[in-house]
Protein backbone atom coordinates (compact mmCIF):
# COMPACT_ATOMS: atom_id res chain seq x y z
CA UNK A 1 0.00 0.00 0.00
CA UNK A 2 1.15 3.50 -0.99
CA UNK A 3 0.70 6.47 1.83
CA UNK A 4 -1.97 7.86 -0.48
CA UNK A 5 -4.12 5.26 -1.05
CA UNK A 6 -5.25 4.80 2.67
CA UNK A 7 -8.45 6.11 3.73
CA UNK A 8 -6.96 5.86 7.15
CA UNK A 9 -9.13 9.02 9.52
CA UNK A 10 -12.19 9.74 9.43
CA UNK A 11 -12.78 13.76 10.10
CA UNK A 12 -15.45 13.03 12.45
CA UNK A 13 -18.58 14.82 9.89
CA UNK A 14 -20.74 11.84 10.18
CA UNK A 15 -21.14 12.18 13.78
CA UNK A 16 -22.54 15.64 13.62
CA UNK A 17 -22.41 14.93 17.53
CA UNK A 18 -19.38 14.01 17.54
CA UNK A 19 -16.99 16.16 20.53
CA UNK A 20 -13.96 14.91 19.50
CA UNK A 21 -13.08 13.84 15.98
CA UNK A 22 -10.51 11.83 14.80
CA UNK A 23 -8.84 12.53 17.84
CA UNK A 24 -10.79 10.30 19.48
CA UNK A 25 -9.22 6.62 19.86
CA UNK A 26 -10.67 5.60 22.76
CA UNK A 27 -14.58 6.18 22.69
CA UNK A 28 -14.72 9.11 24.62
CA UNK A 29 -17.41 10.65 22.96
CA UNK A 30 -19.70 7.84 24.63
CA UNK A 31 -18.94 9.07 28.04
CA UNK A 32 -20.69 12.10 28.00
CA UNK A 33 -24.02 12.42 28.00
CA UNK A 34 -26.78 13.68 25.36
CA UNK A 35 -27.27 17.61 27.91
CA UNK A 36 -23.33 17.20 28.43
CA UNK A 37 -23.02 17.10 24.65
CA UNK A 38 -25.51 19.84 23.73
CA UNK A 39 -23.51 22.12 25.95
CA UNK A 40 -20.47 22.00 24.76
CA UNK A 41 -21.87 22.11 21.16
CA UNK A 42 -23.79 25.37 22.00
CA UNK A 43 -20.09 26.30 22.86
CA UNK A 44 -18.73 24.69 19.95
CA UNK A 45 -21.23 27.08 17.90
CA UNK A 46 -20.45 30.18 19.95
CA UNK A 47 -16.57 29.93 19.17
CA UNK A 48 -16.99 28.74 15.41
CA UNK A 49 -19.33 32.14 14.68
CA UNK A 50 -17.60 34.55 17.09
CA UNK A 51 -14.12 33.84 17.75
CA UNK A 52 -12.40 31.86 14.73
CA UNK A 53 -13.29 34.16 12.38
CA UNK A 54 -11.32 36.94 14.21
CA UNK A 55 -9.55 35.60 16.90
CA UNK A 56 -6.44 36.22 14.76
CA UNK A 57 -6.88 39.76 14.46
CA UNK A 58 -7.21 39.93 18.67
CA UNK A 59 -4.24 38.28 19.02
CA UNK A 60 -2.27 40.46 16.40
CA UNK A 61 -3.93 44.02 18.10
CA UNK A 62 -3.78 42.88 21.28
CA UNK A 63 -7.31 43.35 21.66
CA UNK A 64 -9.85 41.89 24.70
CA UNK A 65 -12.94 41.62 22.53
CA UNK A 66 -15.51 42.87 25.04
CA UNK A 67 -18.55 42.25 22.63
CA UNK A 68 -18.02 38.81 23.39
CA UNK A 69 -19.24 39.20 26.81
CA UNK A 70 -23.34 39.00 25.81
CA UNK A 71 -22.39 36.52 23.70
CA UNK A 72 -21.45 33.68 26.72
CA UNK A 73 -23.85 35.43 29.19
CA UNK A 74 -26.77 34.08 26.69
CA UNK A 75 -25.60 31.04 27.20
CA UNK A 76 -25.26 31.14 30.61
CA UNK A 77 -20.98 30.78 30.77
CA UNK A 78 -20.57 33.14 33.49
CA UNK A 79 -20.41 31.32 37.00
CA UNK A 80 -22.33 28.31 35.26
CA UNK A 81 -21.32 26.03 37.95
CA UNK A 82 -22.81 27.78 40.43
CA UNK A 83 -26.43 27.97 42.04
CA UNK A 84 -28.87 30.42 42.46
CA UNK A 85 -28.27 33.90 42.24
CA UNK A 86 -28.88 34.12 38.22
CA UNK A 87 -26.42 31.05 37.70
CA UNK A 88 -27.12 28.28 35.75
CA UNK A 89 -26.17 25.08 37.82
CA UNK A 90 -23.99 23.47 35.54
CA UNK A 91 -22.15 20.43 36.24
CA UNK A 92 -18.34 20.15 36.88
CA UNK A 93 -17.99 18.08 33.89
CA UNK A 94 -20.04 20.49 31.57
CA UNK A 95 -18.24 23.56 33.14
CA UNK A 96 -15.18 21.73 32.18
CA UNK A 97 -16.43 20.92 28.59
CA UNK A 98 -17.06 24.70 28.35
CA UNK A 99 -13.64 25.44 29.02
CA UNK A 100 -12.08 23.05 26.69
CA UNK A 101 -14.73 24.22 23.50
CA UNK A 102 -13.48 28.04 24.84
CA UNK A 103 -9.85 27.62 24.82
CA UNK A 104 -9.74 25.48 21.78
CA UNK A 105 -10.84 28.68 20.29
CA UNK A 106 -8.01 30.95 22.71
CA UNK A 107 -6.71 30.71 26.17
CA UNK A 108 -7.55 34.02 26.90
CA UNK A 109 -11.20 33.97 25.98
CA UNK A 110 -11.57 30.80 28.59
CA UNK A 111 -9.28 33.16 30.81
CA UNK A 112 -11.97 35.53 31.27
CA UNK A 113 -14.79 33.00 31.93
CA UNK A 114 -12.34 31.61 34.57
CA UNK A 115 -11.90 35.08 36.30
CA UNK A 116 -15.50 36.02 36.01
CA UNK A 117 -16.82 32.93 37.05
CA UNK A 118 -14.08 30.48 39.03
CA UNK A 119 -12.33 33.04 40.50
CA UNK A 120 -14.53 36.59 41.55
CA UNK A 121 -17.86 35.10 41.44
CA UNK A 122 -17.34 32.14 43.50
CA UNK A 123 -15.18 33.90 45.88
CA UNK A 124 -18.87 35.57 46.47
CA UNK A 125 -20.75 32.72 46.21
CA UNK A 126 -18.82 30.69 48.67
CA UNK A 127 -17.12 33.22 51.41
CA UNK A 128 -19.61 36.48 50.76
CA UNK A 129 -22.44 37.66 52.66
CA UNK A 130 -26.17 37.29 51.19
CA UNK A 131 -26.08 41.03 50.59
CA UNK A 132 -22.79 40.87 48.85
CA UNK A 133 -24.09 37.69 46.90
CA UNK A 134 -27.41 39.53 45.65
CA UNK A 135 -25.50 42.70 44.97
CA UNK A 136 -23.33 41.09 42.39
CA UNK A 137 -23.63 37.45 41.68
CA UNK A 138 -27.38 38.12 39.04
CA UNK A 139 -25.29 41.31 37.07
CA UNK A 140 -22.08 39.09 36.99
CA UNK A 141 -23.82 36.40 35.53
CA UNK A 142 -25.41 38.28 33.27
CA UNK A 143 -22.21 39.90 31.77
CA UNK A 144 -23.34 43.55 33.02
CA UNK A 145 -20.79 43.20 36.01
CA UNK A 146 -16.75 42.38 35.34
CA UNK A 147 -15.23 41.07 38.33
CA UNK A 148 -11.61 40.29 38.99
CA UNK A 149 -9.38 38.67 41.79
CA UNK A 150 -6.50 40.22 43.27
CA UNK A 151 -4.09 37.69 44.98
CA UNK A 152 -0.78 37.76 43.22
CA UNK A 153 1.24 40.88 43.92
CA UNK A 154 4.65 42.46 42.21
CA UNK A 155 6.72 40.12 44.85
CA UNK A 156 4.35 37.19 46.09
CA UNK A 157 3.04 34.66 43.36
CA UNK A 158 3.58 31.37 44.23
CA UNK A 159 3.67 32.34 47.84
CA UNK A 160 0.94 34.12 48.67
CA UNK A 161 1.23 34.08 52.20
CA UNK A 162 3.99 36.77 51.41
CA UNK A 163 1.91 39.39 50.51
CA UNK A 164 2.18 43.00 51.94
CA UNK A 165 -1.75 44.55 51.00
CA UNK A 166 -2.94 45.72 53.95
CA UNK A 167 -5.97 46.60 55.36
CA UNK A 168 -6.60 47.94 58.87
CA UNK A 169 -9.69 48.67 60.29
CA UNK A 170 -10.82 52.41 61.83
CA UNK A 171 -12.47 52.73 65.20
CA UNK A 172 -15.60 53.55 63.05
CA UNK A 173 -15.55 50.10 61.40
CA UNK A 174 -14.29 51.20 58.06
CA UNK A 175 -11.13 49.54 56.36
CA UNK A 176 -8.53 51.01 54.58
CA UNK A 177 -6.42 49.26 51.84
CA UNK A 178 -2.99 49.94 50.83
CA UNK A 179 -1.03 47.43 48.71
CA UNK A 180 -0.19 46.39 44.94
CA UNK A 181 -1.59 43.21 42.51
CA UNK A 182 0.24 42.47 39.73
CA UNK A 183 -1.37 40.08 36.71
CA UNK A 184 -4.42 40.42 37.57
CA UNK A 185 -6.85 39.25 34.36
CA UNK A 186 -9.48 42.09 33.54
CA UNK A 187 -8.83 44.60 36.30
CA UNK A 188 -8.75 47.80 33.81
CA UNK A 189 -12.18 46.47 32.59
CA UNK A 190 -13.57 45.37 35.83
CA UNK A 191 -16.79 46.85 37.64
CA UNK A 192 -15.81 45.07 40.99
CA UNK A 193 -12.26 43.26 42.17
CA UNK A 194 -11.82 40.89 44.86
CA UNK A 195 -8.99 42.00 46.67
CA UNK A 196 -7.08 39.80 49.25
CA UNK A 197 -5.40 41.41 51.63
CA UNK A 198 -3.05 40.88 55.28
CA UNK A 199 -5.78 42.46 57.56
CA UNK A 200 -5.15 44.25 61.45
CA UNK A 201 -7.72 45.61 63.70
CA UNK A 202 -6.51 47.77 66.60
CA UNK A 203 -3.99 46.54 68.22
CA UNK A 204 -4.19 43.22 66.26
CA UNK A 205 -3.31 41.51 63.42
CA UNK A 206 -5.69 38.92 61.78
CA UNK A 207 -4.14 37.37 58.84
CA UNK A 208 -5.60 37.12 55.27
CA UNK A 209 -9.32 38.19 54.31
CA UNK A 210 -10.66 39.15 51.58
CA UNK A 211 -12.79 42.32 50.41
CA UNK A 212 -15.38 43.17 47.64
CA UNK A 213 -13.92 46.56 45.95
CA UNK A 214 -15.67 48.53 43.76
CA UNK A 215 -13.14 49.65 41.29
CA UNK A 216 -14.33 52.81 41.37
CA UNK A 217 -13.63 53.30 45.18
CA UNK A 218 -11.52 56.17 45.42
CA UNK A 219 -7.78 55.01 45.30
CA UNK A 220 -8.18 51.79 43.18
CA UNK A 221 -6.36 52.34 39.74
CA UNK A 222 -5.79 49.40 37.26
CA UNK A 223 -3.09 49.44 34.50
CA UNK A 224 -2.87 46.93 31.78
CA UNK A 225 0.46 45.35 31.53
CA UNK A 226 1.53 45.79 27.77
CA UNK A 227 4.30 44.16 25.62
CA UNK A 228 2.75 40.43 26.14
CA UNK A 229 3.90 37.70 24.25
CA UNK A 230 1.44 35.50 25.10
CA UNK A 231 -2.39 36.07 25.89
CA UNK A 232 -2.39 38.83 23.86
CA UNK A 233 -6.26 38.38 23.30
CA UNK A 234 -6.96 39.12 27.52
CA UNK A 235 -5.82 41.77 29.90
CA UNK A 236 -3.66 41.31 32.24
CA UNK A 237 -3.05 44.17 34.96
CA UNK A 238 -1.35 45.89 37.70
CA UNK A 239 -3.61 47.17 40.41
CA UNK A 240 -2.54 49.81 42.67
CA UNK A 241 -4.45 50.17 46.15
CA UNK A 242 -3.91 53.75 47.98
CA UNK A 243 -5.93 54.38 51.30
CA UNK A 244 -8.23 52.71 49.30
CA UNK A 245 -11.80 53.29 52.02
CA UNK A 246 -14.05 50.91 52.28
CA UNK A 247 -16.95 49.95 54.76
CA UNK A 248 -17.02 47.48 57.68
CA UNK A 249 -19.37 45.41 55.33
CA UNK A 250 -16.59 44.90 52.31
CA UNK A 251 -15.22 42.12 54.07
CA UNK A 252 -16.21 38.55 52.80
CA UNK A 253 -17.44 37.39 55.75
CA UNK A 254 -17.71 33.73 56.04
CA UNK A 255 -15.21 31.25 58.34
CA UNK A 256 -14.37 29.68 55.12
CA UNK A 257 -12.80 33.05 53.72
CA UNK A 258 -10.40 33.60 57.11
CA UNK A 259 -7.05 32.82 56.21
CA UNK A 260 -5.60 31.72 52.71
CA UNK A 261 -7.74 28.55 52.45
CA UNK A 262 -10.28 31.30 51.25
CA UNK A 263 -8.29 32.25 48.18
CA UNK A 264 -7.29 28.60 47.40
CA UNK A 265 -10.96 27.27 47.20
CA UNK A 266 -11.54 29.86 44.64
CA UNK A 267 -8.12 28.83 42.65
CA UNK A 268 -8.96 25.05 43.44
CA UNK A 269 -12.55 26.00 40.74
CA UNK A 270 -9.94 27.70 37.99
CA UNK A 271 -7.52 25.10 38.10
CA UNK A 272 -9.98 22.43 37.59
CA UNK A 273 -11.27 24.63 34.38
CA UNK A 274 -7.48 24.52 33.33
CA UNK A 275 -7.41 21.13 33.38
CA UNK A 276 -9.74 20.56 30.83
CA UNK A 277 -9.26 23.78 29.00
CA UNK A 278 -5.99 23.07 27.53
CA UNK A 279 -7.69 20.22 26.20
CA UNK A 280 -9.42 22.09 24.00
CA UNK A 281 -5.89 23.88 22.86
CA UNK A 282 -4.43 20.36 22.14
CA UNK A 283 -7.18 19.23 20.13
CA UNK A 284 -7.10 22.15 18.39
CA UNK A 285 -3.51 22.17 17.51
CA UNK A 286 -3.85 18.51 16.66
CA UNK A 287 -6.64 19.30 14.08
CA UNK A 288 -4.85 21.94 12.68
CA UNK A 289 -1.85 19.86 11.83
CA UNK A 290 -4.04 16.59 10.96
CA UNK A 291 -5.61 18.74 8.22
CA UNK A 292 -2.35 20.27 7.44
CA UNK A 293 -0.50 17.19 6.59
CA UNK A 294 -3.34 15.23 4.88
CA UNK A 295 -3.23 18.38 2.08
CA UNK A 296 0.94 20.00 1.86
CA UNK A 297 2.54 17.70 -0.20
CA UNK A 298 6.56 17.55 0.58
CA UNK A 299 8.42 15.31 -2.25
CA UNK A 300 5.03 14.15 -4.02
CA UNK A 301 3.78 12.92 -1.04
CA UNK A 302 1.36 13.84 1.73
CA UNK A 303 3.25 15.04 4.86
CA UNK A 304 0.88 12.44 6.49
CA UNK A 305 2.08 9.52 4.72
CA UNK A 306 5.22 9.92 6.40
CA UNK A 307 6.34 7.58 9.16
CA UNK A 308 7.70 10.54 11.46
CA UNK A 309 4.38 12.73 10.57
CA UNK A 310 2.04 9.53 11.86
CA UNK A 311 4.90 8.95 15.14
CA UNK A 312 4.25 12.26 16.19
CA UNK A 313 0.33 12.23 15.29
CA UNK A 314 0.43 9.09 17.23
CA UNK A 315 1.95 10.50 20.18
CA UNK A 316 -0.37 14.21 20.33
CA UNK A 317 -3.37 11.64 19.91
CA UNK A 318 -2.20 9.33 23.02
CA UNK A 319 -1.65 12.63 25.36
CA UNK A 320 -4.72 14.34 24.04
CA UNK A 321 -6.95 10.82 24.88
CA UNK A 322 -5.52 10.55 28.36
CA UNK A 323 -5.44 14.44 29.16
CA UNK A 324 -9.59 14.18 28.69
CA UNK A 325 -9.71 10.77 30.19
CA UNK A 326 -7.99 12.26 33.16
CA UNK A 327 -9.93 15.57 33.53
CA UNK A 328 -13.36 13.61 32.82
CA UNK A 329 -12.07 11.52 35.75
CA UNK A 330 -11.47 14.54 38.59
CA UNK A 331 -14.96 15.81 36.64
CA UNK A 332 -16.50 12.89 37.68
CA UNK A 333 -15.33 13.26 41.09
CA UNK A 334 -15.45 17.02 41.61
CA UNK A 335 -19.56 16.45 40.97
CA UNK A 336 -19.70 13.82 43.10
CA UNK A 337 -18.01 15.79 45.98
CA UNK A 338 -15.13 13.58 46.48
CA UNK A 339 -12.15 16.07 44.41
CA UNK A 340 -9.09 16.21 46.32
CA UNK A 341 -6.80 19.66 45.62
CA UNK A 342 -4.01 17.22 44.79
CA UNK A 343 -6.04 15.66 42.23
CA UNK A 344 -6.09 19.33 40.64
CA UNK A 345 -2.72 19.53 40.80
CA UNK A 346 -2.08 15.96 39.19
CA UNK A 347 -4.30 17.12 36.60
CA UNK A 348 -3.21 21.16 36.27
CA UNK A 349 0.12 19.52 36.32
CA UNK A 350 -0.01 17.26 33.43
CA UNK A 351 -2.38 18.32 31.19
CA UNK A 352 -0.85 22.15 30.72
CA UNK A 353 2.77 20.11 30.67
CA UNK A 354 1.30 17.94 27.71
CA UNK A 355 -0.92 20.73 26.21
CA UNK A 356 1.63 23.02 25.34
CA UNK A 357 4.57 19.93 24.22
CA UNK A 358 1.80 19.49 21.73
CA UNK A 359 0.63 22.71 20.41
CA UNK A 360 5.14 23.24 20.18
CA UNK A 361 4.71 20.01 18.10
CA UNK A 362 2.17 20.76 15.89
CA UNK A 363 3.79 24.44 15.19
CA UNK A 364 6.61 22.82 14.22
CA UNK A 365 5.29 20.26 11.76
CA UNK A 366 3.64 23.15 9.92
CA UNK A 367 7.07 24.11 9.45
CA UNK A 368 7.38 27.99 8.76
CA UNK A 369 4.17 28.22 7.85
CA UNK A 370 3.37 27.85 11.35
CA UNK A 371 5.02 30.87 12.53
CA UNK A 372 1.86 33.00 11.34
CA UNK A 373 -1.24 33.88 12.58
CA UNK A 374 -2.55 31.90 9.52
CA UNK A 375 -2.80 28.49 12.12
CA UNK A 376 -3.42 28.39 15.98
CA UNK A 377 -0.47 26.29 17.20
CA UNK A 378 1.78 28.51 18.13
CA UNK A 379 -0.63 31.27 19.24
CA UNK A 380 -2.01 28.71 21.52
CA UNK A 381 1.70 27.54 22.90
CA UNK A 382 2.37 31.21 23.29
CA UNK A 383 -0.93 31.25 25.25
CA UNK A 384 -0.04 28.15 27.37
CA UNK A 385 3.10 29.93 28.50
CA UNK A 386 0.59 31.71 30.85
CA UNK A 387 -1.58 28.69 31.45
CA UNK A 388 1.24 26.97 32.81
CA UNK A 389 2.28 29.85 34.99
CA UNK A 390 -0.82 31.17 36.46
CA UNK A 391 -2.84 29.65 39.02
CA UNK A 392 0.35 27.95 40.21
CA UNK A 393 3.36 27.20 38.69
CA UNK A 394 4.69 23.58 37.32
CA UNK A 395 6.63 23.67 40.43
CA UNK A 396 3.89 24.36 42.87
CA UNK A 397 2.29 21.49 41.50
CA UNK A 398 4.78 18.83 41.62
CA UNK A 399 5.64 19.94 45.17
CA UNK A 400 2.22 19.69 46.19
CA UNK A 401 2.36 16.45 44.85
CA UNK A 402 5.65 15.65 46.30
CA UNK A 403 4.51 16.94 49.56
CA UNK A 404 1.23 14.48 49.57
CA UNK A 405 3.91 11.72 48.30
CA UNK A 406 6.38 11.92 50.83
CA UNK A 407 4.65 13.86 54.00
CA UNK A 408 7.48 16.41 53.57
CA UNK A 409 6.73 20.06 52.52
CA UNK A 410 9.75 20.80 50.33
CA UNK A 411 8.74 24.88 49.39
CA UNK A 412 11.81 26.52 50.83
CA UNK A 413 14.98 25.72 51.78
CA UNK A 414 14.05 25.08 54.88
CA UNK A 415 11.45 22.41 54.18
CA UNK A 416 8.24 24.15 54.65
P1 LIG B 1 -0.35 27.12 53.72
O1 LIG B 1 0.00 28.53 53.97
O2 LIG B 1 0.22 26.12 54.65
O3 LIG B 1 -1.94 26.89 53.76
C1 LIG B 1 -2.78 27.90 54.01
C2 LIG B 1 -4.19 27.34 54.23
O4 LIG B 1 -4.74 27.05 52.95
C3 LIG B 1 -5.16 25.69 52.89
N1 LIG B 1 -4.96 25.23 51.51
C4 LIG B 1 -5.97 24.94 50.71
N2 LIG B 1 -7.29 24.94 50.90
C5 LIG B 1 -8.07 24.59 49.87
N3 LIG B 1 -7.57 24.23 48.67
C6 LIG B 1 -6.25 24.22 48.43
N4 LIG B 1 -5.79 23.90 47.22
C7 LIG B 1 -5.39 24.59 49.48
N5 LIG B 1 -4.05 24.72 49.59
C8 LIG B 1 -3.80 25.10 50.85
C9 LIG B 1 -4.28 24.99 53.90
O5 LIG B 1 -4.86 23.78 54.32
C10 LIG B 1 -4.23 26.01 55.00
O6 LIG B 1 -5.46 25.99 55.68
P2 LIG B 1 -5.53 26.35 57.25
O7 LIG B 1 -6.94 26.13 57.63
O8 LIG B 1 -4.57 25.41 57.91
O9 LIG B 1 -5.09 27.78 57.37
O10 LIG B 1 -0.06 26.86 52.28
P3 LIG B 1 0.37 25.48 51.72
O11 LIG B 1 1.70 25.09 52.31
O12 LIG B 1 -0.75 24.50 51.85
O13 LIG B 1 0.56 25.89 50.21
C11 LIG B 1 1.79 26.31 49.72
C12 LIG B 1 1.60 26.46 48.21
C13 LIG B 1 2.92 26.88 47.58
C14 LIG B 1 1.15 25.13 47.62
C15 LIG B 1 0.53 27.53 47.98
O14 LIG B 1 0.94 28.74 48.52
C16 LIG B 1 0.17 27.69 46.52
O15 LIG B 1 -0.70 27.01 45.98
N6 LIG B 1 0.82 28.66 45.83
C17 LIG B 1 0.47 29.00 44.45
C18 LIG B 1 -0.36 30.24 44.46
C19 LIG B 1 -1.08 30.44 43.14
O16 LIG B 1 -1.60 29.53 42.53
N7 LIG B 1 -1.17 31.71 42.73
C20 LIG B 1 -1.88 32.07 41.54
C21 LIG B 1 -2.91 33.11 41.88
S1 LIG B 1 -3.90 33.53 40.52
C22 LIG B 1 -3.90 35.23 40.48
O17 LIG B 1 -3.68 35.91 41.45
C23 LIG B 1 -4.09 35.87 39.20
S2 LIG B 1 -4.27 34.73 37.90
C24 LIG B 1 -5.87 34.80 37.53
C25 LIG B 1 -6.11 36.00 36.66
O18 LIG B 1 -5.95 35.89 35.43
O19 LIG B 1 -6.50 37.04 37.21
Amino acid sequence: MTPTDTPARSNGAADARSLFGPVDLTGLDGQFTPAEKDLALSVRSLVDEHIRPNIAHWYEQALFPREIIPELARLGLLGMHLDGYGCAGRSAVEYGLAASELEAGDSGLRTFVSVQGSLAMSAIHKHGSEEQKRRWLPAMAAGEAIGCFGLTEPTAGSDPAGMQTLAVQQPGGDWVINGAKRWIGMATIADVAIIWAQTREPGNARGVRGFVVPTDAQGFRAEAIPSKLSMRASVQCDILLEDVRLPADAILPADSAIGLKGPFACLNEARYGIIWGVMGAARDSFDAVLDYSAGRLQFGTPLAGYQLTQAKLADMALEINKGYLLALQLGRAKDAGTLDPVAISVGKLNNCREAIAIAREAREMLGGNGITLDHSPLRHANNLESVRTYEGTEEVHALIIGRQLTGIGAFTAAGK
